[in-house]
């Protein structure tokens, strides 16, 4: 029924926002929501979701020759599908509306290093609030492996859904053995959030994404494939992916993947298990919040969280106006003085050189992005992590 999932008392107010949104296109994070679909998250967190398992990052490393490495690199991209998409509506009963950042927040974390994977370190930063920015930077030093990227979203309303473009991309370097760098450009699916209308949202991945590496090697992440059934069966289940593999040059792939991201997915032709995220997968690590600077995510929200997990709405919303007012005054000040705020881990660049000859190899569309360089220049990790 419309409304299921609604409270009785926020009824309406679910209504109006709907309303608000279904005229609405640009940057969702600014519309006042109903606070049953608050969640106590906020967005800086989110980078997090592509660690989750570290032990399929860190075996990047170990793959033998470039073929190798892009099927490992997409077992692990397919593999933190399921975090990224699906947490809120298993931790908090559905999607919810994070945390929208302020500038310059910070989120750092840490997995330990276990069955000789090395340490994975996180650094995000909100780099820009107006429109919301995050980038991030995750490492294993001793595997010599990097992720950097930022992820930006323009939202529009079709049909019932919010359909969210990702904008950004990621990209992985892996320090080879003989001293040379592999990268792999790794671009983003379209998100739709269906379940609007019930008040229980929940995301479908949708469009083709993919993964370019310097080598030559593509894979191509298709969310919208229909899986072959039987002739009984009828209506798609959710979440089905096809993915493919090609090596430099060619478009015959040499390997095929399908199934659930999810769940688990298989290689089309020899049926052999390909990814499996039934199981458990390892949040982050991080410091204590007493520990934390005033600008860490869980220090600078945690009594608007508080308010939102204790059902609290009038301190939350109480907290999160004292925020909002103290970055009004901090834009205030530093327009007065001539400044600009200062970015602590990051340099934005306008067009990514990496993006650009990479895309170029399976017509990336833009064929030009702008990045956030991780700058190497502060405290990372954390001491306190
Ligand atoms: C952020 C980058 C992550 C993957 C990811 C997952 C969920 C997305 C989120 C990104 C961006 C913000 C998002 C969220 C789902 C809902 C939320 C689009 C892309 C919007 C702002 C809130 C909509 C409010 C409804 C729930 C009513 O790697």
């Amino acid at each position: 029924l419309p409304g299921e999932g609604v409270p009785a008392a926020q009824k309406s107010s679910w209504t109006s926002f709907v309303k608000s949104i279904v005229s609405f296109s640009g940057d969702l994070s600014s519309l006042t929501a109903p606070p049953f679909i608050l969640s106590p998250i906020s967005l800086t967190e989110f980078p997090a979701y592509w660690c989750e398992r570290p032990e399929l990052f860190a075996a990047i490393a170990d793959a033998k020759d470039e073929k190798e490495r892009a099927i490992a690199v997409l077992k692990w991209f397919i593999s933190t599908l399921k975090g990224q998409y699906t947490s809120r509506n298993e931790k908090l009963g559905s999607e919810k509306k994070p945390l929208n950042p302020v500038l310059g927040e910070l989120f750092y974390g840490t997995w330990p290093d276990r069955d000789g994977r090395g340490q994975t370190n996180l650094a995000v930063e909100q780099v820009s609030h107006h429109p919301p920015i995050t980038a991030y930077y995750i490492s294993n030093p001793s595997k010599g492996l990097a992720l950097q990227g930022h992820s930006a979203q323009k939202t529009s309303f079709s049909s019932g859904s919010i359909v969210v473009k990702q904008i950004g991309h990621a990209v992985l370097t892996v320090d080879l053995p003989d001293g040379k760098k592999e990268e792999f450009l790794i671009t983003l699916p379209r998100l739709r959030i269906d379940g609007i209308w019930y008040g229980s949202p929940y995301i479908e991945l949708t469009g083709v994404s993919y993964i370019q590496s310097s080598s030559g090697w593509l894979s191509t992440i298709d969310y919208e494939a229909k899986e072959a059934r039987g002739w009984l069966s009828f209506g798609g289940k959710s979440h089905f992916f096809k993915a493919t593999v090609t090596p430099p040059g060619s478009s015959t792939p040499i390997k095929r993947i399908e199934g659930y991201w999810h769940e688990t997915s298989k290689d089309s032709d020899s049926g052999e298990p390909f990814t499996d995220v039934r199981g458990p997968k390892e949040e982050v690590t991080v410091a204590p919040v007493e520990q934390m600077h005033e600008f860490e995510s869980r220090k600078l929200w945690q009594h608007v969280a508080r308010g939102i997990r204790e059902g609290d709405y009038e301190l939350a919303s109480r907290e999160k106006s004292k925020i909002e007012n103290d970055q009004r005054q901090r834009r205030r000040d530093e327009q007065a003085a001539g400044t600009k705020w200062q970015l602590k881990h990051f340099e934005h660049i306008e067009s990514d050189p990496i993006y650009e000859r990479l895309g170029k190899l399976f017509n990336a569309n833009p064929p030009k992005e702008d990045a956030y360089v991780f700058m190497h220049n502060r405290d990372f990790p954390p001491a306190a992590a």
